[in-house]
């Protein structure tokens, strides 16, 4: 840690310490300016920050922070291409995937440009074939079905994208998603399909990963079932980065979208690995969410860090993280269709930067990566929201939704920002003990009836929530919010000083599991491993030895 960085750290902790208990009250009251000045406004975009636990004089210090750790430098370097993710020694060049300019992108000294416009050329001309109906199933028919085979980077991207966008997919072209091992998804997936019309989509970076090569394999052999060997080729495709796994699966390299390894899996939504997306949704849309995304990185990449929406969300959330110690970070989506955008954000933001080494090895001072989490509103509302409120965790929320709804049902969307608008105010401001004295008066209790209840009634208020608002959820705006969100993540990683492009966590697992899986057949002779996991799979070799098991 520079001792410039150092210095910002500190002046933060004594910051907290002077502001004491923040009443954002109290802060409304004293700025009448205050929402303007906590908030900003990129076209229909609003992202109001004013209801966090901050004054002009946090942000200013964190700033000092983000100048420190040299957000602006590290942010250039990663569209120069230099090698950031360096205990992968890869460049970091997801922004290239979705660059809709003349200027070039370079990879060791090359233009990655014109390779990434190639892909894009051949995936326009693959969904259309397959959208219009001239790409045809080996018995003729068209193709009804798409499955997407992947998981992790290779799933929850395309996957919350199809879900979230599913008002304008076409209804005679529908997409799923496969990507548990547990073959019960599978088995429920293929109940619904007809070989004849389904098209399969391999997607892995790697092509060896063991749950999409298992469910690859099973999808194969029930497509071969039903139409024979031949049919493999009209009804797999393959995006992937391994073009020989992909020829040794059977899947001709001609009907392989490839990527590059400078496109970590959690970020490659925006490649080949969005097939599934041009498919279901058609080209033009999966174009329109590059363009969103290229928007954010314009944005991003000149905006001055005082008016920088990811540099902002980054800042806010190190204030949560490590000064006043919140330990989780909630995103609630007023809006169903974005239903998947907790679980896509959680792997982004946990994936990236729950680390707890520097990039030089040495451990980071500070907590990184909070626990992201949340669930669709209103849902939410009726579950863990009283925990929000008046539970002993503070928990930072974002709170999303579009201004119109798409769908014409009159009464609805009116409820639906109602809820989002009163639970910002209600998190922030809370109940006091007045108010709450004066409505238990008003409904007629008196003496120790009433004294029992008041604690129980009032919400404490200064509940940080930061509320992004926009048009409509289209592929424009979703395209700026997945960006938005991966730069965020990208400022924290900075300023923790950590890798936020490699995964080493989630080797270890793979190994263990490849080690024990022979130990789960009926003849094998289990190796020594410790008591409890020794216990565990006897119990399980012992019920799945059961007669009639
Ligand atoms: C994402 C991770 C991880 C990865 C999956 C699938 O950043 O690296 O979630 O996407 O493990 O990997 P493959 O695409 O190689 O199958």
């Amino acid at each position: 840690m520079s001792s410039a960085t150092d210095a910002a750290w500190k002046a933060l902790e004594a910051h907290r310490d002077e502001l004491g208990r923040i009443s954002l009250a109290r802060l409304f009251a004293e700025d009448p300016d205050r929402f303007a000045r906590f908030s900003l406004v990129l076209d229909d975009l609003l992202i109001d920050l004013s209801k966090n636990l901050l004054t002009a004089e946090t942000l200013r210090l964190l700033l000092d922070l983000a100048r420190a750790a040299e957000v602006e430098a590290w942010r250039e370097r990663m569209w120069a291409g230099e090698r950031i993710n360096t205990t992968e020694d890869r460049a970091v060049l997801h922004v290239a995937l979705r660059h809709r300019g003349p200027e070039p992108i370079f990879c060791d000294g090359r233009d990655v440009m014109p390779e990434v416009r190639a892909v894009l050329a051949r995936m326009k001309a693959f969904a259309h074939e397959v959208r219009s109906g001239s790409w045809r199933g080996a018995t003729g028919a068209p193709i009804t079905d798409v499955v997407n085979i992947g998981i992790g980077g290779s799933d929850l991207g395309p996957q919350m994208v199809c879900r979230a966008l599913a008002h304008l997919a076409r209804p005679d072209l529908r997409a799923h998603f496969v990507s548990n091992v547990d073959g019960a998804q599978l088995a429920a997936t293929l109940a619904r399909l007809d070989p004849a019309r389904t098209l399969f989509v391999v997607a892995s970076k790697t092509f060896t990963t063991q749950e999409t090569m298992q469910n690859a394999a099973s999808a194969r052999a029930w497509l071969t079932a039903a139409l024979g060997e031949a049919a493999v080729a009209r009804h797999f495709v393959a995006v992937s980065t391994n073009a020989r796994a992909v020829a040794a699966f059977g899947i001709d390299p001609e009907r392989m979208f490839g990527f590059w390894d400078w496109v970590g899996g959690r970020y490659s939504l925006w490649s080949a690995i969005g097939l599934s997306i041009a498919l279901h949704l058609g080209f033009e849309r999966f174009e329109a969410l590059l363009e969103g995304g290229w928007a954010m990185d314009r944005h991003f990449r000149t905006a001055p860090l005082e008016r920088n929406a990811p540099v902002l969300l980054g800042l806010v959330g190190i204030w949560y993280r490590d000064i006043l110690g919140c330990s989780t970070h909630a995103v609630l989506p007023y809006d169903q269709r974005l239903e998947r955008l907790p679980a896509h954000l959680q792997q982004l933001d946990m994936e990236s930067n729950g680390k707890r080494v520097r990039r030089d090895g040495r451990p980071v001072e500070r907590p990184t990566a909070p626990v992201v989490w949340g669930e669709p509103g209103t849902n939410g509302q009726h579950a863990f929201f009283q925990l929000l409120h008046q539970g002993t965790e503070i928990v930072p929320c974002d709170l999303l939704a579009a201004a119109l709804p798409d769908h014409d049902l009159p009464g609805h969307h009116e409820k639906l920002l109602a809820n989002l608008l009163a639970q910002g105010e209600a998190l922030a401001f809370g109940k006091d003990e007045a108010r709450v004295r004066a409505e238990l008066a008003a409904a007629g209790l008196t003496g120790d009836a009433l004294e029992a209840l008041v604690p129980h009634k009032v919400f404490p208020g200064d509940r940080p929530s930061t509320t992004i608002l926009f048009r409509r959820l289209d592929p424009f705006t979703l395209g700026r919010l997945i960006a938005l969100y991966e730069h965020k993540v990208f400022v924290q990683g900075v300023i923790w000083g950590i890798d936020s492009f490699d995964q080493w966590g989630v080797e270890l697992g793979k190994e263990l599991a490849a080690r024990i899986l022979p130990d789960l057949a009926p003849e094998a002779t289990p190796a020594p491993r410790d008591p409890s996991t020794a216990g565990q799979l006897a119990h399980l070799r012992r019920l799945r030895a059961e007669p009639g098991a």
